[in-house]
């Protein structure tokens, strides 16, 4: 039986480790629709269709985030991340973090159906904020 169970492990182990690549890829994906979105902004009359199909990546995102953190992809030898043991020794506090992402994001979408292209200034220096915040109490340095 051993040769079973060791047969069963090694693809579940093999999925957690591809956790760490699968948050790379979303917040890359995340970083590309906030700064489409911003881009969008400096524009005097930005498309709102733009705007809009930003702020869907953004939302998708700030959902799909609750799930790229498993205790399998905690930083370990051989595996490269930027993420801190942190997020893994005190999930509350990251979690707040995660829902503050989460609430920005959500308030993007009144302010773009808002028309105001100041509101949606403020929502977008708001969201980066929290974008922030997360990453300097729970993201090392990148260089
Ligand atoms: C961005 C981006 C981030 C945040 C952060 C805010 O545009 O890609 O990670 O804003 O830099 O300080």
């Amino acid at each position: 039986m051993p040769l079973l169970f060791a047969g069963l492990a090694a693809p579940l182990l093999a999925a957690a480790a591809n956790q760490a690549p699968a948050r790379v890829a979303g917040y890359r994906d995340l970083g590309a629709a906030f700064k489409a979105f911003n881009d969008a902004l400096r524009s005097p009359s930005p498309q709102p269709a733009i705007l809009q199909a930003s702020v869907r990546k953004i939302r998708s995102a700030a959902a799909q985030q609750y799930g790229w953190f498993p205790s399998g992809s905690a930083p370990r030898p051989g595996l490269k991340t930027a993420a801190k043991p942190e997020i893994w020794s005190q999930p509350g506090r990251f979690r707040q973090s995660q829902d503050a992402f989460s609430a920005q994001a959500a308030a993007l979408e009144p302010a773009v159906a808002s028309g105001n292209l100041a509101v949606m200034r403020t929502a977008a220096r708001s969201l980066g904020a929290a974008c922030k915040g997360c990453h300097d109490q729970f993201r090392f340095d990148l260089d």
